[in-house]
């Protein structure tokens, strides 16, 4: 069994809903866990959390059962682990483009021998007392580390889509996620994801991950959409964010508050 719950999901076949989160604060993402979705990804791209905020978010989701995900906005050494030591348990980055962009990535995240991550024992490890963390060598503790962390990038670029299959089947590379709106875009079709052309291409990271054992999780703005992304077998959905849903709520009762009015 892995110490990361959506690898364990994965390999149960079981669906993983999730959603985005970069508005909201603390006491939010508590309010988050007790709907029950699966995961959080932290937005560091578009969000404007600072590392302190970052890791209070990790740390809010963690007490409500939401597995914390983090995305940041490059594959940046510093990025990279601060999200990591703070104890996120994946980490998205948007918009690479070239093969040897993902594999500095993972050899960033990843502690040997899958990669090069600078060691510590930080936040995300208990600060080195959690079970898994504190072990008699430091090959066990690399090894637990690197299961737990999911390091998952996107395929939003042209280019990333053009070269997926090698992308997925790069050790440490443990999934890939779907990034609809850039991805299209880059396609010069954006929003258009009832076109063949971009169902194919969707396919075709789809079957790449298949290929290579990787999990394949993409983005979905309603949820008609990412039950129907769950059927055709994808093995996690981030559904819509904080801020969308909040505002759709408060819009829906205010309406509904008027209605009855009339
Ligand atoms: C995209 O659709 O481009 C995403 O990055 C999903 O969040
Ligand atoms: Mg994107």
């Amino acid at each position: 069994m892995s110490l990361n719950r959506l690898r364990n999901m994965f390999e149960k076949k079981e669906g993983a809903v999730g959603t985005f989160f970069s508005g909201g604060n603390m006491s939010f993402m508590e309010c988050l866990g007790f709907s029950g979705l699966d995961f959080v990804i932290i937005d560091c791209e578009h969000g404007p959390f600072d590392t302190e905020t970052m890791m209070d978010l990790i740390r809010a989701a963690e007490l409500r059962g939401l597995v914390p995900m983090v995305r940041i906005a490059n594959v940046d050494h510093k990025e990279i682990q601060r999200a990591a030591d703070c104890g996120a348990q994946g980490i998205i980055v948007p918009c690479l483009r070239d093969v040897p962009d993902f594999r500095r990535l993972v050899d960033l995240a990843k502690f040997t021998p899958l990669g090069n991550r600078g060691f510590i024992k930080g936040r995300g490890a208990g600060f080195g007392c959690a079970d898994w963390a504190d072990t008699k060598s430091l090959e066990e503790y690399f090894e637990n580390s690197n299961d737990r962390l999911i390091v998952m990038p996107q395929c939003e670029t042209r280019e990333a889509l053009e070269n997926i299959e090698e992308i997925a089947a790069i050790p440490g590379i443990d999934g890939i996620f779907i990034g609809p709106f850039d991805l299209s875009t880059a396609m010069g079709i954006a929003g258009r994801f009832d076109l063949p052309e971009f169902k194919a291409a969707e396919k075709r990271v789809f079957e790449a991950c298949r290929a290579a054992g990787k999990i394949c999780y993409t983005f979905s703005t309603s949820a008609e959409k990412t039950a129907a992304y769950l059927k055709e077998g994808y093995d996690g959905v981030a559904c819509s964010q904080d801020y969308i849903i909040f505002t759709e709520a408060y819009r829906a009762l205010n309406a509904d508050i008027r209605s009855r009015l009339k």
